[in-house]
């Protein structure tokens, strides 16, 4: 999968959905998930800060058998390993000072991840100041990088980059009243080679182009679609995104 994303990211800017399985019965999983597939998301991202019911793995399996496209593992900040995917975007969140998020989780999850022969892509996770507090900032227990000290982000992605993770995600969590700057991305992709992901308060396609045009490879909306699962406008984002080349 890994180097799927590397050509995808070569190509253009991709379109990734973030689907909360626990908010879903199954019927609606595969229903948002079937929408996204059919109006040009490259991927889906499944997962969430909490676990409130016990529909995750079922729904991902679900999800995981409709669709043809690449299914992600987005373990927010808990353990949610499970074979019904593609592969696991293993966080390591290097915003933050909690070693529970730095390692502690890493290792809770690593010996499923083997016994399902699950693939793990180190992801460095950067959680960045967004105008509000979201449910990442709380549930992690991390300070989010502050929004306009791009040096302090570069050297966090650098970081990342130097320690042999594969992806930079770049989040200001979901339901983020501003999202990450343009200048924070360029100043990022100016230095670091990682493919970048990008999310958090995406609200609209416009948005979505700046951010794919200062540098980011994978665009990821959440939220938008949970208030609105409207198949125009997961389309108007798909094709907005695609229009950027590389
Ligand atoms: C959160 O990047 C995602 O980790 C998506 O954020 O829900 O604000 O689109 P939104």
């Amino acid at each position: 999968m890994y180097e799927k994303l590397l050509e995808l990211a070569k190509k253009q800017a991709n379109y990734f959905c973030l689907i909360d399985p626990d908010n879903l019965s199954s019927e609606e999983a595969v229903h948002c998930a079937r929408l996204c597939e059919e109006n040009g998301a490259d991927g889906l991202l499944v997962g969430g800060s909490l676990m409130i019911n016990n529909r995750f793995e079922s729904n991902l399996k679900q999800i995981k058998e409709n669709v043809k496209i690449p299914v992600f593992i987005f373990p927010g900040i808990f353990n949610f390993v499970s074979p019904y995917a593609d592969a696991l975007l293993l966080l390591c969140v290097i915003t933050s000072r909690n070693p529970q998020m730095l390692i502690g989780e890493q290792v809770r999850a690593a010996p499923l991840i083997k016994h399902y022969g699950l693939e793990a892509i180190g992801t460095a996770y950067m959680l960045i100041e967004s105008g509000n507090n979201t449910s990442v900032h709380f549930m992690s227990g991390s300070m989010p990088l502050p929004r306009t000290k791009n040096d302090i982000a570069v050297a966090h992605a650098l970081a990342g980059e130097y320690l042999g993770m594969k992806l930079i995600y770049m989040d200001a969590g979901s339901g983020a009243k501003y999202p990450v700057s343009n200048e924070m991305i360029s100043a990022i992709r100016q230095n670091v080679s990682l493919p970048i992901i990008l999310g958090g308060g995406i609200k609209s396609p416009e948005i979505a182009v700046q951010k794919a045009k200062a540098g980011a490879d994978f665009i990821v909306t959440g939220n938008i679609l949970e208030n609105n699962l409207d198949p125009k406008l997961i389309r108007e984002f798909a094709n907005a995104i695609h229009s950027i080349k590389r």
